[in-house]
């Protein structure tokens, strides 16, 4: 059994640290529920001392103040580990808050109904670059990650490697993350945030840095020119005509930002945040129909013939 979104295993340090208070407070409080289920148990059964003779029958039984023990005892030991527990989660904050060592690497991550929008940003403006979905960072090295959103509130959540924190419109909110071990880590939207809130995932590969670095230039470069094929050439035609208001190829007159950035679709391995494979089959059908595959998506259905649809595929799978 796969567990991608489970946080009882971390693989990072802005992460490690809320696992172990996760297990540390789970721990406790099945502690506290046990101890508790048998102190009940033992009252239920226990033989109360008679009543006094001659009485009612209802007077309590015992000297008075009988059973005050139990009070002082629990309130001995129940506030000094509520209050140990306060401070071990003051000090796994203060230990997220900030890694180790300055990142070198900013992202900044754009939420939108119902996908994320991922810019590399560079000190140097051509080497900035955009991509959707599918994150890469370098491995064993802290990755700041700027948030913001145009819309409602989202949240950022790649359990394996960070906390979640909100996307809220009109604040920039901070966060890092780092990856331990190279790998695939799965994120996900954690604030609903509308009808497709569910199906807006993302992927968080960690590589080697010769891999990462191998990655980065790939996606600075312009995809490969649409002219070597001519049903290629026929795709990014229609392309150019019905899809560029929206979607971004760089390199070409596409300019659009309202959807993903397609300058390197073909280099993702999923279509429409985490929904379905990027295959032949999955993007024709998306392309046919967004909504059938996410209901209340924000692409509309743009008319087409079959053998256009086929063209503008050869197309987006050139883009690599
Ligand atoms: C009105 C704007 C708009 C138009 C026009 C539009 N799209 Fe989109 N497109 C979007 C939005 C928004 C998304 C993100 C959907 C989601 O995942 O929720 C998207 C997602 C996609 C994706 C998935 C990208 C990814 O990485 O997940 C592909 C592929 C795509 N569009 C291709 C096309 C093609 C081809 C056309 C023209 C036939 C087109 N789009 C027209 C807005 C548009
Ligand atoms: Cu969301």
């Amino acid at each position: 059994m796969t567990t991608p979104l489970s946080y009882l295993s971390s693989a990072g340090p802005a992460a490690a640290p809320l696992t172990q208070l996760a297990w540390g407070l789970g721990g406790i409080s099945v502690a506290v529920s046990v101890i508790v289920a048998i102190a009940l148990v033992w009252g239920i059964w226990r033989r109360r001392p008679a009543p006094p003779a001659g009485g009612s029958g209802l007077e309590a039984g015992g000297p008075p103040g009988a059973g005050m023990a139990w009070i002082y005892v629990g309130l001995g030991i129940s506030v000094p580990v509520l209050a140990a527990c306060t401070v071990w989660t003051l000090f796994v904050l203060g230990e997220v808050m900030h890694p180790a060592s300055k990142p070198h690497l900013t992202l900044q991550v754009t939420a939108h109904q119902w996908w994320w929008e991922v810019r590399y940003l560079d000190p140097v403006a051509g080497r900035v670059f955009t991509t959707a979905n599918e994150i890469h960072i370098p491995v064993g090295e802290p990755v700041r990650v700027v948030l913001s959103s145009p819309d409602v509130i989202h949240s950022f959540w790649v359990p394996k490697l960070a906390g979640k924190m909100d996307v809220i419109p009109g604040i920039t909110n901070v966060t890092w993350m780092q990856a331990a071990t190279p790998g695939r880590y799965r994120g996900q939207c954690a604030e609903f945030c509308g009808l497709q809130h569910a199906r807006m995932a993302f992927f968080v590969t960690a590589d080697s840095p010769a891999a990462f670095n191998t990655w980065r230039e790939g996606q600075l470069a312009p995809p490969p020119p649409a002219s070597a094929n001519p049903e290629v050439a026929q795709g990014s035609a229609l392309f150019a005509a019905r899809c560029a208001s929206c979607h971004t190829v760089s390199g070409t007159p596409a300019g659009g930002i309202v959807g993903p950035e397609l300058s390197h679709l073909a280099s993702r391995e999923t279509l429409a945040a985490g929904t379905i494979p990027n295959d032949t089959q999955h993007l024709n059908a998306w392309i046919a129909d967004p909504a059938a595959v996410k209901p209340g998506v924000l692409m509309p259905k743009v008319p087409m013939t079959a053998a256009e649809r086929a063209q503008v595929v050869a197309y987006l799978q050139s883009l690599t």
